[in-house]
């Protein structure tokens, strides 16, 4: 039994029938699914995206055309005060991206489930969770905490959090939401792949997938429905995120702003973040990989990079700037990515696994939506109080990082609060220090938990 013939007309319009080859599509259901996934796939879209992809540097500026973008200090006590009173009224929910396959890490679940608990060994979900729910229980409303997930990592994510009762959560607290795809084409002939006979090779369309995402799942109507009217975004990535920070808070309610960014100091030019920049006076994001290595390497008149303010990926979304952007067809521009997918041959029958890049991919970013704002801010933030990002197995960006990061910061907290803690030569901790978010959320509040005339005298765990 053949394809449906409308999906073979439209193949055949495209010159993408060669999907069809070694597949008889015998069940119904099989039918029913191969269909399916050509239903969101805009072919003339397509075509044109794989035309651009010899362009280089495709639609960046030029140099006259950037500038430095103006950084304001993290929030005061009055901030802090704003921002904890839309903690108070619930106008607040917490949305982490999940989506992403983690390969460089080399571990084979979704990174959320990586465990990065300097003594307990909790998995980033549980150290965000615990985050979610300690805040809930510090303002009196609950947080809805929003997941999005992707193909690759949905089934394994919501299993996990069923395994662990939503880490303590209440189940009409937690939600999970996909992100939608796109297909992979040859980097040569703009084809489609295929992973199997009948099913085409597909990947999350980019943590841009986000918006529509909220949107089309009618999750954004929802959170509006609640309550919300700002969505705190983070990275399933980065453990050390002040989920929520009222004075960061404070300062986008303030401002009346619709998208607030926070910004790390690069301390080196080669570091693998996106930078703020104004573009024809418009607050955007140029990524790494995008940056002509002179801006990277630019230094303003104090000395310091003139391109410094470094992307942590932690943002605070207006609901109504979301509703606005989201209402606009055609969603946010596709970024071109050359690389290594292996694909099913109709030609052979045989699985290919290319040793070097064959495959363009296609993916939204979600910094592209600063420019849509009309009001926006960009703030200040430290490295070591909250970017730890986990990205690769080893070096920089690594579970070791994260760990020094993290006890890093626990010990502080811990001086802060009068209590002695040991350190090496090299000025670390001698022993593991973690601080679980359900004890305390911050310096202030370890100081006033901590029991009388505590000292360290081996791992801390509280
Ligand atoms: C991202 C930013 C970089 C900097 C860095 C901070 C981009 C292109 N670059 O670098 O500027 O902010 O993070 O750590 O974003 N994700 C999804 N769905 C997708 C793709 C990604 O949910 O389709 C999630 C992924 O699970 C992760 C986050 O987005 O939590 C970032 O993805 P990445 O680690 O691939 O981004 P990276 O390291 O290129």
């Amino acid at each position: 039994m053949a394809a449906p013939p409308d999906l073979v007309a439209r193949l055949k319009a495209h010159g993408q029938d060669h999907v069809l080859a070694g597949w008889d599509g015998s069940q119904a259901a099989e039918r029913e699914r191969f269909a399916g996934q050509f239903g969101r796939i805009d072919f003339e879209e397509l075509a044109a995206l794989f035309e651009k992809r010899t362009e280089t540097q495709a639609g960046l500026p030029t140099r006259e055309r950037i500038a430095p973008v103006p950084v304001e200090p993290p929030g005061g006590p009055a901030a802090v005060k704003v921002g904890e009173e839309a903690m108070r009224r619930g106008e607040v929910a917490a949305l982490v991206v999940a989506g992403g396959q983690g390969s460089r890490l080399g571990f084979d679940k979704p990174k959320g489930m990586y465990p990065v608990g300097p003594v307990t060994k909790a998995s980033l979900f549980q150290v965000h969770a615990e985050k979610v729910l300690a805040l809930g229980r510090r303002y009196g409303k609950p947080v809805p905490f929003l997941v999005m997930t992707s193909p690759a990592t949905d089934a394994e994510t919501r299993a996990f959090f069923a395994a662990n009762d939503d880490f303590g959560l209440a189940k009409g607290d937690v939600h999970f939401f996909q992100q939608g795809t796109m297909p992979a084409v040859d980097l040569d002939t703009g084809k489609l792949l295929l992973e199997a006979p009948g099913s085409l090779a597909l990947s999350p369309n980019g943590h841009g997938g986000t918006l529509t995402a909220l949107a089309d799942t009618g999750l954004l109507a929802a959170l509006k429905a609640r309550g919300v009217r700002h969505v705190f975004y983070f990275q399933v990535d980065n453990p050390l995120v002040n989920l929520c920070d009222p004075a960061f808070l404070g300062r986008h309610v303030e401002a009346g702003s619709e998208v607030s960014s926070k910004v790390v100091f690069k301390e080196r030019p080669e570091e693998k973040v996106g930078v703020l920049a104004l573009v024809d006076g418009r607050c955007s994001i140029i990524e790494y990989s995008d940056m002509p290595p002179a801006m990277t390497q630019e230094h303003g008149p104090g000395g310091e990079l003139s391109f410094r303010a470094g992307n942590p990926a932690i943002h605070l979304f207006g609901v109504p700037f979301l509703e606005r952007i989201t209402a606009k067809t055609g969603g946010l521009a596709y970024h071109l990515a050359r690389k290594k997918v292996a694909h099913w041959n109709p030609a052979t029958g045989q699985t290919v696994t290319p040793i070097k890049e064959n495959a363009l991919k296609f993916e939204m970013f979600v910094f592209d939506a600063l420019p849509l704002a009309e009001r926006w801010l960009v703030v200040e933030t430290k490295r070591e109080d909250e970017f730890a990002p986990l990205k690769n197995a080893t070096g920089a960006d690594s579970p070791e990082t994260v760990h020094d990061l993290l006890v890093g910061r626990f010990a502080r907290w811990l001086e802060a609060a009068g209590v002695a803690v040991p350190r090496g030569d090299d000025g670390k901790p001698t022993h593991p220090v973690e601080v679980s978010p359900l004890f305390a959320l911050d310096a202030g509040e370890l100081r006033r938990k901590l029991p009388a005339g505590f000292t360290i005298d081996g791992p801390v765990k509280l």
